[in-house]
């Protein structure tokens, strides 16, 4: 199965929401945003914008006909800022002109004053200060003083995670269109269609049924579209409402950079006890998250910091507590994996800070303690078909890590100007929406009389590759080429009610539904024509191949007044968890998978070369293997880039600093591993994952943790006064820094 846009793609005639064809009298929006991250606004004065050549409206709080709110979690989150402002880049205005150079034009002669105060940057000075988004979350297992009692060891210490730009290549976007009737259709470049509408309705003050939303696909997402996509498609749909014109709304780079949430900064306190066989007797932490001036998803995502707190391990004895903190950064949000990284990064810390100490590896300490069928997850789930030893065994001996490693102990004696690095990275994460009834999803079907088929789901395209997974469901189910079915856009009204494309569960669960309406369909046409079967395109009777074409059966289905439409819902079974017990089982399964990660530093200017990354990957039977493992190896990229070299900074004052693509980061092809190697487990997934394929798009992003270790152990290898700071990103300028630390 190739991926269906991969032509599309290569010859540039994909279309993304700024290729599609603009409508005569269409409108451009751009925002007036807070020069400033916290402040009584004092004067608004936006007549010279107002009057600007080519202006035709300018909105303000004042201008919505609803509620002037999209906080979807927690109702705190104001559209347009009314008399304060809580963050750099809070939208304040809509400048809505003739053309996009003069709404931009318009928007530069605003003059906003603004009472500034002293922004709150550090989610510990928040707590401190009583500025919690929401009441803290603690999770808990066995009897962690117990534990520590009976621990031979025991460490404590601080670990901190930085933020993380999402990046999508294409910037959020949206297109408004009014329709007849107070009807308003919206293109936007979200990965929450539903959100949208929702969003749209609320502020817009109308019903849901006059919102459509419909997504092409998205040029990336990566979490940054989950939930804050929806601002401005709703600011395009207000002025289309009251200007009763097209209004296109596209933010440039910058405007993104600086106005919208990132993956959440993190600082955490871990304290961790072991016993003479290096087993974890007791693990507890506190995570401070930083949440930004707004809710957003940030429960959901200290939620997930919880859920994946003790990673692959089973510690017998847990406790955790997690604090959402209001800060002035734009609000943070969901980005791909969810605050699962920011709390197994905590637990490696621990680990390595212990191995450390009793200078073992740490594997030793990471081996001897990986999670067993049968072990209970901190929140009741009881581990099955737990692949967390397999896959460490399996990249053990597929990649013969001893041999990895006694290459690179030979190496550092040999050099003294670079130094190798090594270190192993176990992964396991749990696959549904933590927020159980998230996880359904719905799916239509039609063959349409020449035997061509259209297929809706819920799923958004954001080059994860999920059109092709859902061509191949579709085919395999109905056994049918592929090239008869074609994935239509992702539309409100098609597909109502979606989820956000987002979990990693978008393919399983649209999956299931459109299996569910294919199965249907094909069962429904097996009765009308006495029990046929479709085998590859050919129709079989009794065992014996029939001279009829699926096209010529569909045809006569139709003159047989049969109904070659169907739709199916599908709702995640067996998933449950209590948030007053903080116990259940929130997860389909698991994925799991271990990483050997080989880096090499530069001991005389501090950067650093990954020289190789091999994972064993607990995939089940892949779908489309390619797209699986584009995924591993994105996702892998991602997770060293936040671990490495992605550093989002911010001034005293609440600015963003690292604010454009020459002062933010990320990995290119020279700084991605020389070498991605990725080795299958040989297990076949559970029955809730679609054709046995297991979920794909988050979890390989936590192999890049492996990174930050290796770092640290090369540095330890060039530099024995070094004491390890658990503090990521690892950039060249910190890794120069403890390499030349002295006692
Ligand atoms: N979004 C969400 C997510 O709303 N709930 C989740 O559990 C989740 N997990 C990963 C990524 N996005
Ligand atoms: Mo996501 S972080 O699965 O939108």
């Amino acid at each position: 199965m190739k991926n269906v846009d991969a032509a599309g793609h290569v010859t540039g005639k994909s279309l993304y929401l700024d290729d599609l064809p603009v409508i005569e009298r269409t409108l451009h929006a751009a925002v007036i945003d807070s020069p400033c991250a916290r402040g009584k606004i004092t004067a608004l004065h936006l007549d010279e914008s107002r009057a600007a050549p080519g202006v035709v409206a300018l909105l303000t709080c004042r201008d919505i006909p609803g509620e002037n709110e999209v906080g979807g979690i927690v109702h705190d989150e104001p559209l347009f800022a009314v008399d304060e402002v809580d963050f750099c880049g809070q939208p304040i205005a809509l400048v809505v002109a003739e053309t996009e150079a003069q709404a931009r034009h318009a928007c530069s002669l605003a003059k906003i004053g603004i009472a500034p105060e002293t922004p709150l940057l550090d989610p510990r000075e928040a707590i401190q200060k009583g500025e919690l988004i929401v009441p803290p979350r603690t999770f808990e297992l066995g009897d962690t003083q117990a534990g520590f009692s009976s621990s031979t060891h025991i460490f404590e210490g601080v670990a901190e995670t930085g933020g993380q730009e999402h990046l999508y290549i294409e910037t959020q976007g949206a297109y408004a269109v009014p329709m007849e009737s107070g009807h308003i259709r919206i293109s936007s470049s979200t990965q929450g269609p539903t959100a949208v509408q929702r969003t749209a309705a609320r502020v817009l003050g109308v019903p849901m049924h006059l919102i459509e939303v419909d997504v092409t696909r998205l040029g990336g997402g990566f979490g940054g579209k989950e939930d804050q996509a929806s601002h401005w498609a709703v600011m395009a749909a207000l002025a289309a409402r009251k200007l009763r014109r097209p209004v296109k709304l596209v933010l440039h780079r910058m405007d993104d950079m600086r106005m919208t949430g990132k993956r959440h900064p993190y600082t955490s306190d871990f304290k961790i006890g072991l016993d003479e066989n290096y087993k974890i007797t007791a693990f507890e932490a506190d995570y401070y998250q930083n949440a930004g001036a707004a809710a957003d998803l940030s429960p959901a995502v200290l939620e997930r910091t919880l859920f994946h707190a003790t990673n692959s391990y089973y510690i017998p004895n847990f406790r955790a507590t997690a604090y959402s903190c209001r800060t002035n950064l734009p609000p943070n949000t969901a980005f791909r994996g969810f605050g699962g990284p920011q709390g197994m990064f905590v637990i490696e810390a621990a680990i390595a800070k212990a191995a450390i100490a009793l200078g073992v590896p740490a594997a030793t300490i990471q081996e001897a303690n990986l999670i067993n069928n049968g072990d209970e997850f901190p929140y009741g789930q009881i581990a099955k078909q737990a692949n967390a030893r397999r896959a460490w065994k399996t990249a053990d001996t597929v990649y013969c890590a001893e041999k990895i490693e006694a290459e690179i102990s030979r190496y550092n004696e040999a050099h003294t100007t670079t130094k190798k690095g090594f270190a192993r990275m176990p992964v396991c994460f749990g696959i549904s929406f933590t927020k159980t009834p998230m996880n359904q999803a719905r799916a239509l079907v039609h063959i349409y009389q020449d035997g061509s088929v259209g297929v809706s789901t819920g799923a958004v395209e954001m080059g994860q590759g999920v059109n092709t997974k859902m061509v191949a469901v579709a085919a395999q189910t109905l056994s049918i080429n592929p090239g008869r079915i074609k994935l239509e856009t992702t539309n409100t009204t098609r597909v109502a009610n979606t989820s956000p494309s987002a979990a990693s569960a978008t393919a399983d669960l649209n999956g299931k539904a459109l299996e569910k309406a294919c199965i249907a369909l094909k069962n429904r046409l097996a009765k009308e024509f006495d029990g046929i079967e479709i085998r590859n395109e050919e129709i079989w009777l009794n065992g014996k191949k029939t001279s009829q074409t699926w096209q010529e059966m569909i045809e006569t289905a139709y003159l047989n007044r049969v109904s070659l439409s169907e739709s199916a819902h599908y709702a995640t079974p067996l998933i449950h968890y209590d948030k007053t017990k903080e116990k259940g089982h929130p997860f389909a399964y698991h994925v799991y998978g271990t990483a050997l990660v080989t880096v090499t530093v530069d001991c005389v200017r501090g950067s650093y070369e990954f020289d190789s990354v091999k994972i064993a990957h607990d995939f089940g039977d892949p779908l489309c293997d390619q797209i699986d493992r584009g995924q591993i190896e994105g996702g892998l990229v991602q997770g060293l880039g936040w671990m490495t070299m992605e550093e989002v900074l911010y001034n005293p004052e609440g600015k963003l600093l690292s604010n454009a693509l020459s002062t933010y980061k990320i990995p290119d092809i020279y700084s991605a591993p020389k070498t991605i190697e990725i080795t299958p487990l040989e297990v076949s997934g559970p029955k809730p994952a679609i054709k046995k394929s297991k979920a794909v798009g988050e979890p390989p992003l936590m192999y890049g943790l492996g990174g930050f270790f290796a770092i640290q152990n090369a540095i330890r290898a060039f530099n024995p006064d070094y004491t390890p700071q658990f503090t990521a990103p690892m950039t060249p300028e910190r890794v120069l820094l403890a390499l030349y630390e002295k006692e």
